[in-house]
């Protein structure tokens, strides 16, 4: 119909505009229900309207089928599932922005930019603040998504010069956070190893402002070790491969990364999905955009350049097996602190201090994007979107204490996931007054509890061990840990396990039944870790240090204060707490990714990892609690707009109540009274093949009344 009408050479008639609208053929969208009659190749755009809704065979198989079609996005009802396609697809173009800007829902196919719009209108006509919470595993696209959405904002936002600055600044934080934050692991090129939550501040106009992010505990421990196959941060390569020969050589630096000790443990530091040279002139960019000046780049530099030839550091045992610096010339102050140390203990005094080097200048980095990001007007009022972008749930061969951390994250806002969209459900049916049917779902609250519980969870036994003067150990911590939560269904160890599990388990280790699958920790540095320790001297010559951000990093204040610092596990868990309540007081949006393959390729399908996602990513139990009893749901207005040429009376036009129109209307269709119900603003559909005919109808329909008109119009001519 609408390729006919394009190819009309006369200016449409209002009324045939008006008669067309009221046809649903709103422009040249693709509205979610015309689509449906693509669903056999395509399959359904929202799971809700699988026939099979409990069947997780028909849930994948209709992800596979638009997969297969490039089609990575579909729904549960308002929450976005989507499919890293590991290939650039045309759809992330400016022209597609605006087709998504200020329409509703479900009139567009699924995308992100639907999401982002959504919470962007909420935010504007309700004056509520929003989030969007972006989940999924290592390598699913949750960083992708965050830099997609803040892109569509820059673009479809109001502008005007002083709003341009802050775009660019909200968007080039990103190559420089991920520079220093994010890292090549076995499991994705371009890994976040911290977790960044970040508000993005909007004006009365709607127009961004300002900017806030948290930074999440940074994984310190890449700094001076990586597993095979994996990488240290991106910044160490990026100078190395881009520095100009100049600044190299104020910095005392080489060029080839296989002179540094830090870079050489995981044996692979050029990767081919990765351009350091490139990422490196659009990371000095950045630094340039976020108002670093040039004495500032030196410095932070310098600080880079310094944690390499920190790691250069090499120790041997004098007469009495105290260690003595061998590599003079790197860095001499060493010498005198390190030498009541033997070797060991000055190998892990230098991986201590450039640690906590970079774990501190990563913190006043995020620090300082934020001073730039800052809302300088901030006794207005604004509101605020905030976009999560968190580490996602991760299993190696080999997991320590950063997984044990990332994994607990990923169990909390799992729990927040169930709490909110269950509640959100019921919500809805309180406010139609329509009676809510429970759900069967499993709250992963109990392994939550596990690991934060006061006195009996994990955090709380580690700390206990790491603050017990004496003998504490690891493996002490071990067995405290089974003493105290050997019954707990989701704990298992080689000493609890029956004879047939025991073999899968190290005298070390402890296993933990995640939502997400069986996880298995070695114990191993939990304790130093947990600890995150500086010997005080250290502390005491970062202090004196002249570079003015180490000044910074290191305060003296910290030299006298008697109280113990808060663990790592603690300090963590404790801003979990604060970050589940910043979201609490949001109106959450969700986005669910999965990645199709563990070897990074485009168009593979692996059928048995996205099982496994969907499983504990709760999808089936997501699509239940949105199903329990009602596969579609849609204003009145919006029904009765789209299906109206459907029934004589309410066609061309209904004068009523929206709601006494579709009442005519399904009475007309002959809808059963156990088919559907009638709330206070939205009719619910319970099962999708009474919506299917109704759709099916609609398209006959269209295609006579198409028939008709091009008659007509033949008949002028
Ligand atoms: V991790 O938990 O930080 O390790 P993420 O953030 O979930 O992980 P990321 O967004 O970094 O994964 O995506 C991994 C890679 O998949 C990217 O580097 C891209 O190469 C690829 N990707 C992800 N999403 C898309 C997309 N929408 N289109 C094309 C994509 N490629
Ligand atoms: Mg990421």
């Amino acid at each position: 119909l609408l390729n006919f009408l394009r190819t009309f050479p006369l200016a449409l008639p209002t009324s045939l505009c008006f008669w067309l609208q009221g046809l649903g053929a709103n422009g040249i969208r693709l509205t979610m229900e015309s689509a449906l009659t693509a669903r056999d190749r395509v399959g359904v755009q929202d799971f809700v309207l699988l026939e099979n809704f409990t069947s997780e065979a028909a849930f994948i198989e209709n992800l596979r089928k638009r997969f297969k079609e490039n089609l990575i996005y579909t729904y549960i009802g308002s929450v976005l599932v989507s499919v890293n396609p590991y290939k650039e697809l045309e759809i992330y173009t400016k022209q597609n922005m605006e087709r998504y800007r200020g329409v509703s829902f479900y009139e567009v196919s699924p995308h992100l930019y639907a999401i982002a719009d959504n919470s962007y209108r909420s935010l504007r006509t309700e004056r509520k603040d929003q989030c969007i919470l972006i989940s999924g595993e290592s390598g699913a696209g949750k960083t992708e998504a965050t830099k997609k959405i803040l892109q569509y904002y820059a673009v479809t936002c109001p502008a005007s010069q002083q709003v341009e600055t802050v775009k660019d600044r909200l968007l080039q934080s990103n190559p420089v956070l991920e520079a220093f934050g994010n890292a090549k692991t076995l499991r994705n090129d371009n890994s976040s190893r911290f977790g960044k939550y970040m508000d993005v501040q909007f004006d009365y106009r709607g127009a961004p402002v300002g900017g806030h992010i948290l930074n999440y505990l940074l994984e310190k421990s890449r700094v001076v070790h990586q597993n095979h196959g994996e990488r240290n941060f991106h910044i160490f390569y990026q100078l190395l491969e881009g520095g100009e020969e100049d600044l190299l050589r104020r910095l005392g630096l080489e060029k080839n990364p296989q002179q540094y000790h830090y870079l050489v443990k995981g044996h692979c530091a050029r990767v081919s999905s990765i351009n350091d040279k490139n990422e490196w002139k659009i990371m000095r960019r950045a630094l340039s955009v976020i108002s670093f000046n040039d004495s500032e780049v030196e410095d932070l530099l310098s600080i880079v350049a310094s944690v390499l030839h920190l790691g250069n550091v090499q120790f041997a045992a004098d007469e009495q097996g105290n260690a003595q610096v061998t590599t003079e010339n790197q860095i001499k102050y060493l010498a005198r602190l390190v030498s009541p140390l033997n070797l060991e203990q000055a190998a892990y005094a230098r991986d201590a201090l450039a640690k906590a080097i970079y774990g501190r200048t990563f913190s006043w980095l995020v620090n300082k994007v934020n001073k730039s990001l800052a809302y300088k007007a901030s006794w207005r009022s604004t509101t605020v979107l905030g976009l999560l972008d968190i580490y996602g749930f991760e299993v190696f061969q080999h997991n320590s204490f950063e997984q044990f951390c990332i994994n607990y994250c990923n169990e909390k806002l799992q729990q927040l996931f169930i709490e909110l969209t269950l509640k959100s459900e019921q919500e809805e049916y309180e406010s139609e007054g329509i009676a809510w049917e429970p759900v069967q779902y499993f709250n992963n609250k109990i392994i939550c509890d596990l690991v934060e519980e006061k006195f009996k969870g994990i955090i709380s036994i580690l700390d206990e061990e790491c603050l017990r003067p004496g003998d504490a150990t690891d493996m002490t911590f071990l067995e405290k840990l089974e003493e105290t939560v050997k019954n707990h269904p989701h704990f298992l160890t080689h000493k609890l396990a029956d004879q047939k599990t025991r073999k899968s388990l190290g005298r070390e280790e402890f296993r933990l039944s995640h939502y997400a699958g069986d996880v298995t920790y070695s114990v191993a540095g939990f304790l130093d870790k947990n600890n995150d320790l500086l010997f005080r001297n250290l502390k005491e010559t970062m202090c004196n240090s002249e570079n003015p951000i180490i000044n910074q990093c290191f305060d003296r204040t910290e030299l006298t204060d008697k109280k113990r610092p808060e663990t790592a596990a603690t300090q963590f868990k404790n801003s979990l707490s604060k970050l589940m309540e910043i979201l609490m007081s949001k109106e959450p949006s969700y986005i669910r990714c999965m990645k199709p393959n563990d070897a990074k390729q485009a168009d593979r399908f692996d059928e048995v990892l996205i099982r496994h996602q969907v499983k504990y990513l709760g999808l089936m139990e997501n699509l239940r609690v949105r199903r329990a009893g009602f596969a579609y749901r849609r204003k009145y207005e919006v029904f009765l707009q789209r299906y109206k040429s459907l029934c004589p009376e309410t066609w061309p036009t209904w004068d009523g109540r929206p709601y006494d129109g579709v009442a005519v209307l399904v009475k007309h269709l002959g809808y059963k009274p156990e088919e559907y119900k009638m709330g206070r603003t939205k009719i619910f559909i319970r099962f999708p093949k009474t919506l299917f005919a109704t759709e099916d109808a609609l398209e006959v329909r269209k295609q006579s009344l198409a028939t008709k008109m091009q008659a007509t119009w033949r008949g002028f001519y």
